[in-house]
């Protein structure tokens, strides 16, 4: 990094001026702390307030760091009081009341993604919508290094920003989330896209209108627009004067599925590859390619090196992850499914009706939205968590519903009612925390309940 550009840009970006300013850091997760290793390298002051007593990284960073100060337990105000700049962790609320008041009092916010942004003049691809982030962001990197790019991927994908500049890149593939995004100025993307839009974390956002602004941010600044032309909340942030390329999967644009005898990715006339060479279930994966086409050419990758690196890509663990077969039964693995919109993708890609495993923290999502799907697609539903109770009315009428207390009960209720030929599929519609330690636990122990019934 050069460090006196870092500093000429946070001091015209946010009048940031290390001679003055003190940022306190908030949240003391991976975010947190990649943005303490940073600053540490940088001549600007800061400390650490986390409302967690036993925070995460609190080990680490006092081992490395012992000077820095580290208020933990609570937001104390005396930490907020004497900071300029607040760096805030995605998972803490902008309303919690020590931030407000420190806003309303002129203090700045400001994210790890903008001092990414103003450490940085590679290229960066910035990725969010509701579902396909990880998908896309991932499938990105192995085109990029195809391509012959050293990409180094990260942000809600897993590796904090920050942590990516340690790798020596040509370009930046960063995966956003909503929280992100919300609390993001600095970052201006050479290539951006909100892949789709349905309704998630509606318990941190007011409405689908709020949580849809904090999307369209990930189109601050001047680089291409990619967006989803089947999608027209998304078509609705297009911004006429910005270079812009569309994609769908329903009809014509820039990037398309052209369906006929054999189903083919298209740009323009031209045909790219054939859907059945992308080792992936659904359509809503071919969108995800054709997503992942657009923004690798708006950023100059080669196109047939991007091909290659689509045809081999496997797909993540958690998304619609064939598990086994046992006695006939065909089971799947969806646990990332943590909203509606991902469990309703995954139900659409069946022909035949499967048994359907949800539940969990709902995050005040309108679970009505899935009794069309559920009607035709499904033949049961085995709930769990926090939110089957609620689920459960708003699909009465639809199909039979039974009710597990965990992942095992759950797997045995639908062994019990599947026959040779079915598909049971874990796909929640909801966030895993009420009982698991995260998406991927429960995922796992889906597939070890299932490994069990052998
Ligand atoms: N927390 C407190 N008090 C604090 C700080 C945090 O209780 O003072 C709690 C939060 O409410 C949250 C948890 O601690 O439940 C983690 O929050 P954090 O901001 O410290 O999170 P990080 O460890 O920094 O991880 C974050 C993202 N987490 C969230 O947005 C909640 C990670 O995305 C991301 O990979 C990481 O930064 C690197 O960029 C995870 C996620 O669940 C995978 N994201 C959500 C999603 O994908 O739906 C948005
Ligand atoms: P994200 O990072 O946005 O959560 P993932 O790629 O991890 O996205 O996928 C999360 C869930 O959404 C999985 O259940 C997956 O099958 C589903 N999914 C992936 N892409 C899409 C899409 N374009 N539209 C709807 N659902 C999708």
């Amino acid at each position: 990094m050069n460090i006196e550009a870092f500093l000429h840009a946070v001091k015209v970006r946010f009048n940031l001026d290390p001679a003055e300013a003190r940022v306190l850091i908030v949240g003391l997760g991976v975010t947190g702390y990649s943005a303490a290793r940073f600053l540490l390298n940088t001549p600007i002051r800061f400390a650490i307030v986390d409302s967690r007593k036993n925070p995460p990284q609190i080990d680490g960073l006092r081992e490395q760091m012992p000077d820095v100060p580290v208020f933990s337990g609570g937001f104390d105000q005396s930490a907020f009081d004497v900071a300029t700049h607040l760096l805030v962790s995605p998972g803490v609320s902008l309303n919690e009341k020590a931030i407000h008041k420190a806003m309303q009092a002129g203090v700045t916010v400001i994210s790890d993604i903008d001092l990414f942004a103003c450490a940085t003049d590679k290229p960066i691809i910035a990725i969010t919508g509701s579902n396909g982030k990880s998908t896309v962001t991932t499938m990105l990197g192995d085109m990029g290094n195809t391509a012959g790019f050293k990409t180094a991927i990260g942000g809600n994908l897993g590796t904090p920003a920050l942590d990516l500049l340690q790798q020596d890149a040509d370009l930046y593939v960063l995966e956003l989330s909503s929280f992100q995004l919300e609390r993001t100025t600095a970052l201006n993307a050479k290539a951006a896209t909100v892949l789709n839009l349905s309704a998630d974390h509606l318990d941190r956002h007011a409405d689908m209108s709020g949580y849809a602004q904090e999307k369209q941010r990930i189109f601050r600044g001047d680089g291409a627009m990619i967006l989803n032309a089947d999608d027209p909340v998304v078509m609705d942030m297009l911004v006429p004067s910005r270079s812009s390329i569309t994609f769908s999967v329903q009809h014509l644009a820039d990037f398309y599925l052209s369906r006929g005898e054999t189903d083919s990715l298209m740009q323009g006339d031209q045909v790219l590859m054939s859907a059945d060479e992308l080792n992936l279930e659904g359509d809503h994966n071919i969108a995800n390619a054709l997503a992942a086409l657009a923004l690798g050419h708006a950023v100059g990758m080669d196109i047939n090196a991007m091909c290659r690196a689509l045809k081999k890509f496997k797909g993540l663990p958690h998304r619609m992850q064939k598990v086994a077969e046992v006695r006939g039964v065909r089971w799947v693995n969806d646990s990332k499914a943590t909203n509606i919109g991902a469990c309703i993708a995954a139900l659409q890609g069946y022909r035949r009706k499967v048994i359907l495993l949800a539940g969990g923290d709902g995050k005040g999502a309108d679970m009505e939205e899935l009794a069309p799907v559920v009607k035709n697609k499904t033949k049961a539903v085995v709930l769990m968590g926090k939110d089957a109770d609620s689920i459960a009315q708003a699909l009465a009428n639809c199909v039979p519903t039974y009710f597990a207390d965990n992942m095992k009960e759950a797997v045995k209720i639908a062994a019990d009612l599947a026959t040779p030929g079915d598909s049971v599929l874990l796909s929640p519609a909801c966030a895993s925390l009420d009982q698991y330690k995260s998406y991927a636990d429960r995922g796992n122990q889906f597939t070890q309940a299932v490994l069990e019934l052998h």
